[in-house]
């Protein structure tokens, strides 16, 4: 693995779209007290469900904590390959890295800094050193070269690109304090059309309500395809996610995208309220510096996390009246996908769903 003193915008590397071909889907495996209930362990069934689907239409690597190796081995499919990687939980689309791809098909990986979604002062738990290792690791592992920026915090989970030259964020969450404070949106945009290789960013203004992550856009947004993208919705006005839905809407309904295509939004309804109870609050440990689960909160529950695999889709079900019209909507909106459904309420306790735990490589040479 060589670290390339250069930018894929340079080099003629760009961030393809999710939905085009993959090499391979990489995770981690959850086992935190503080972050999963009862030690990890309904966590790791759940993981290892979105493991099988995706494996059914694309290679998956699962990187565990030493101490968890053998009971990964021991509850993941065989043709699942686990490898050890420390980390200190299982967001790999967060410190993973952010794949780029050139036209002859080779394939980077670029290393943002991950403070673990806002530093000491704002982020989810302390410290985050093994994580801010992931994204080398798998690109040691995978025979990766690597960009690397020790001075720009940013998430996988807050960036969707549509693989033709367009963008797509929250001012919530790129803006927010807890990243990069020393810039302003200007040269944040220009970090990302220097990294991903895009012509356009387009600016929503906020998040999915009550998202741990200051409003990760792959909760609320992302493209089907070129120029269409999925929306996360509501009709009940007196929602608070509501208003965030409708803004979202408007600001994309008056865009066009880098090729000056007009956006088509699909709206993806969101179930209702998923609330912590008693016995998930009472299953967390509780620890300083971390995120504390308390019951009857809403978590940020919304269909639009999900992964694109190769000939499919694998989205997160919450037990809830809307999750078969979702699967439906998904199926009439990519009919030549197999759109397959995994029960996720225990991805969710955690503050993330299915898109938020894996991280695509894109297929190479
Ligand atoms: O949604 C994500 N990308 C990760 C959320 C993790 C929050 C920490 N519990």
């Amino acid at each position: 693995m060589k670290l390339i003193d250069s930018t894929p915008r340079k080099d003629g590397y760009r961030m393809p779209g999710e939905y085009e071909l993959h090499e391979a889907c990489w995770m981690l495996w959850p086992q935190r007290p503080d972050v999963w209930r009862f030690g990890g362990k309904p966590a790791q069934y759940a993981f290892a469900e979105v493991a099988k689907a995706i494996s059914r239409f694309e290679p998956v690597i699962v990187g565990v904590n030493g101490d968890q190796y053998e009971n990964a081995c021991n509850m993941l499919p065989d043709c699942v390959r686990v490898v050890e990687i420390s980390n200190n939980d299982s967001w790999m689309r967060d410190c993973g890295p952010t794949f780029v791809k050139n036209d002859r098909g080779d394939v980077r990986g670029v290393d943002w800094r991950f403070n673990a979604w806002g530093g000491l002062e704002y982020g989810a738990y302390f410290p985050w050193d093994k994580d801010a290792q992931v994204c080398r690791k798998v690109c040691e592992i995978a025979g990766k070269d690597m960009y690397k920026l020790p001075d720009f915090v940013l998430e996988g989970g807050s960036i969707h690109s549509d693989g033709e030259g367009t963008a797509l964020v929250t001012e919530e969450c790129l803006l927010h304090p807890g990243r990069n404070p020393h810039l302003n949106k200007a040269q944040i945009e220009e970090k990302l059309k220097e990294y991903l290789n895009v012509e356009k960013v387009i600016w929503l203004k906020r998040g999915i309500y009550l998202d741990e992550t200051n409003g990760h856009v792959d909760n609320i947004c992302c493209f089907a395809r070129p120029g269409e993208v999925l929306l996360a919705w509501t009709d009940d006005e007196s929602d608070p996610q509501y208003e965030i839905s409708a803004e979202c809407l408007a600001l994309l309904e008056s865009e066009t995208d880098a090729k000056g295509r007009p956006i088509k939004v699909h709206k993806l309804h969101v179930p209702r309220p998923v609330l912590i109870t008693r016995e998930e609050e009472a299953g967390v440990d509780v620890k300083a510096g971390s995120i504390p689960r308390v019951e009857g909160e809403r978590l940020a529950a919304s269909y639009v996390n999900f992964y694109f695999a190769n000939g499919g889709i694998v989205m997160p079900l919450f037990g809830d009246p809307g999750d078969e019209p979702a699967l439906a909507k998904m199926r009439e909106i990519f009919p030549d996908r197999e759109v397959v459904g995994v029960y996720a309420r225990e991805i969710i306790l955690g503050g993330g769903n299915i898109h938020c735990i894996t991280q695509q490589q894109p297929k190479g040479l």
